[in-house]
């Protein structure tokens, strides 16, 4: 485990020096792209936005009792040990290189990390053994012991005199803490033991040590690609909206407590995305490249995108995974550029339907074009809520498209657009088990009450979505009671979620709770309950909840 440590430690700091991805993220990486679907969804079900720290703490177990099984059968054979750190190497190799950050440099860390951890295991084992001053040491002891047996098969027939003797020597040899006496040889092993013990020990703590300095100074030099700098000077110059929103209506938030606000603090904002480490884009060399199925392939600069006229657009991102009464959604005022101006530059071909956006850290997201381009606000988001975007919601540029789920619109530090066709490619969930066309369903959730609440007059209240088609109703039902519509918040247009709310007098007891949307189109949420893959979870949220 010594060795393990060591091997990890040492390949974080190359990671840190050379500016590459340590093993363990890597494979954390693969297992990320190649778990399956019902997987992904139990892990996002049971640890939510834990999964990532689950994920990695789960890496760091497996390895560590392999580690440990490794040092068992090192106990035959070192070879053993070392050729099983090799093979870690080359998976966390084998991780890096199919990874999509993979310089020449990438396999860097899992190889030199492994060699520090064979070197360690070997030089552990040797400390094991007696060193050849203690070898001479035993060789005498055993002389001696020889002595001592040839002395008693000279006396075979003397008994007394060879228990006299033996007991003499035990007088001798006993000491303070009145041991047991022990053979010569046996004790000049033990004692050999206690010795290489210490070594060995000694040798542990050095290596932990190396391992403890050589993690944390790692983890300190990658901290060198931290964009926060980057970021805060983002923010001194953040221009403002050419064409700027009113400030949202008062009537948007009806400010119940408990009840989701209106605009979703950004460090409330649900984040979901593969990423295990947060991609650190630098705005300098940020470029957003537009090719495929286009007239003119561009390619544009930070400095270019935000010379361009920026506007404003309160939009709510839902992500496909949420479940009915799932946290997955958020709403924001994000500043950015119309998506559709830019493509407009690079000259879009009739025949292409999709644009394939690539994040910085190679996820990739299929758009439909024709939404993109119908007039609606999508747009290459730089701020929300009034702010340079947060790291985690794609700092620099990210996308957004109202009505879409985030899966198929709003690729987080997006630096590549590809032009094509659904028939022709395929995004990162695709094979994964989702659907290529993400449009969100008409969706709401009951935020109050959850569980207790006083007999008598309460308030129900929550949110409700149905993006680019607006909310025009919300009912509630109460113990298969009558349905009846709920107030509903102002909106200061239709890609917002809009909180609603209504009043009830709970006799004590038990109470299911159960509400449904009705969009701009006149389409009420269905009933029927479906998971959120492929495409959407579906269903009346309902809550079970207590008068007492
Ligand atoms: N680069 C990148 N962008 C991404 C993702 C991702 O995994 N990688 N996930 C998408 C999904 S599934 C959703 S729901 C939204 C979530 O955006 P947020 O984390 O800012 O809330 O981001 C989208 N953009
Ligand atoms: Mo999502």
């Amino acid at each position: 485990m010594t060795a393990g440590a060591v091997a990890l430690g040492i390949a974080q700091l190359v990671a840190g020096v050379f500016g590459g991805t340590s093993p363990i993220i890597a494979v954390g990486n693969s297992a990320v792209d190649n778990t399956p679907l019902w997987l992904k969804e139990w892990a996002i079900r049971t640890f939510g936005e834990n999964d990532k720290n689950v994920l990695i703490g789960g890496i760091l177990v497996v390895v560590a009792l392999l580690a440990a099984a490794l040092g068992v059968l090192s106990r035959r054979r070192v070879g053993f040990g070392v050729a099983g750190l090799w093979l870690f190497g080359l998976v966390g190799m084998v991780a890096v290189l199919t990874g999509a950050e993979a310089g020449p440099l990438a396999i860097l860390p899992p190889l030199i990390g492994a060699g520090a951890g064979a070197m360690t295991l070997s030089s552990l084992f040797r400390r094991l053994e007696p060193p050849p001053w203690a070898e001479s040491e035993r060789a005498e002891a055993l002389a001696a012991a020889k002595t001592d047996d040839s002395r008693a098969a000279a006396e075979p027939g003397d008994s007394h005199a060879a228990a006299e003797h033996d007991d003499s020597h035990a007088a001798a040899e006993r000491d303070d803490s009145g041991k047991t006496e022990m053979p010569p040889v046996m004790r000049a092993g033990s004692e050999l033991h206690a010795f290489s013990r210490r070594r060995l020990l000694t040798g542990v703590g050095v290596g932990v040590g190396v391992a403890g300095v050589s993690g944390i100074a790692g983890q300190l030099l990658s901290g060198r690609n931290d964009v926060s700098g980057a970021r805060t000077a983002v923010a001194k110059a953040l221009p403002t909206a050419a064409t700027p929103l009113p400030p949202l209506p008062a009537g948007v938030d009806f400010k119940i407590p408990n009840l989701s606000p209106f605009s979703t603090p950004n460090h409330d904002f649900y984040r979901v995305d593969t990423a295990l480490v947060v991609p650190a884009v630098d705005p300098k060399s940020w470029t957003l490249k537009i090719h495929g199925m286009v007239d003119k392939p561009i390619e544009i600069t930070f400095d270019d995108l935000i010379k361009r006229p920026l506007m404003e657009a309160d939009v709510t991102l839902t992500c496909v995974s949420n479940e009915v009464n799932g946290p997955y959604v958020g709403n924001a005022r994000w500043l950015g550029v119309r998506m559709a101006d830019v493509l407009r530059e690079a000259g879009l071909q009739a025949n292409a339907d999709m644009l394939l956006s690539t994040s910085s850290d190679g996820w990739t997201c299929g758009t439909p074009i024709d939404i993109v381009m119908d007039g609606r606000d999508a747009l290459f988001a730089i701020a929300m809520n009034g702010e340079v975007l947060p790291v985690s919601h794609g700092f620099p540029v990210r996308q957004v498209v109202p009505g879409l789920y985030g899966y198929v619109s709003a690729t987080k530090w997006v630096t590549d657009i590809k032009v094509t066709r659904y028939d022709l490619d395929e995004a990162y969930w695709t094979p994964r088990g989702w659907s290529a066309m993400g449009p969100i369903k008409t969706g709401s959730r009951i935020d109050l009450p959850r569980n207790k609440v006083k007999p008598g007059r309460n308030t129900i209240a929550g949110v409700a979505w149905a993006q680019h088609r607006g909310i025009e109703k919300v009912e509630v039902q109460v113990d298969d009671g009558d349905w009846r519509v709920a107030r509903l918040a102002e909106v200061p247009g239709p890609d917002t979620w809009r909180q609603w709310a209504i009043d009830w007098d709970f006799t004590p007891g038990l109470h299911t709770i159960r509400c449904r949307a009705t969009d701009g189109t006149g389409q009420t949420q269905t009933a029927n309950g479906a998971p959120p893959a492929p495409n959407g979870a579906t269903g009346y949220p309902t809550v079970l909840m207590e008068a007492v």
